[in-house]
């Protein structure tokens, strides 16, 4: 390797510290949010996420500007019929995974700006979070439950 190859290549790691760590390789599949009832404090957001490399990525953390605080939740039954949520810190992809976060399993947790008003269809932007420097943009739509 040439100086200036090598002074280009360090460059190139400078430059693009989310090399290692990246969302690009996400892609959504389907999604909805629910639509929140009048006055209710909470909704939730449902998706299938692919991670089409192959490698492991990661979400650390979610944000939605149209809500107040996104949290990443699990719900269990347990043997008595009884529903509970739990936060997730993370959620992981294995190479060629689809996630899928749907009703009484993984979810989005969402709270709700008392100002904001919500339509069917409309569109809600979600950050997704992988890493430092890495976010990945993505809309899902208001529905109906
Ligand atoms: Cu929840």
């Amino acid at each position: 390797m040439s100086k200036i190859q090598l002074f280009l290549a360090s460059l190139m790691i400078v430059l693009c510290p989310n090399i290692i760590i990246a969302c690009d390789s996400l892609e959504l599949l389907d999604g909805w949010v629910k639509k929140p009832l009048p006055g209710t404090k909470y909704t939730a957001a449902y998706f299938s996420i692919k991670n089409n490399s192959q490698e492991t990525q990661t979400i650390n953390n979610f944000n939605s500007n149209q809500f107040v605080k996104v949290m990443i939740h699990s719900s269990r039954t347990n043997s008595d019929g009884v529903t509970r949520m739990r936060p997730v810190g993370r959620l992981m992809l294995l190479p060629n995974q689809v996630l899928e976060a749907k009703p009484g399993g993984i979810h989005l947790m969402l709270r709700v700006k008392q100002s904001e008003q919500f339509n069917t269809d409309q569109l809600i932007l979600f950050s997704a979070f992988c890493g430092e420097n890495s976010d990945w943009q993505f809309s899902l739509p208001i529905k109906n439950s």
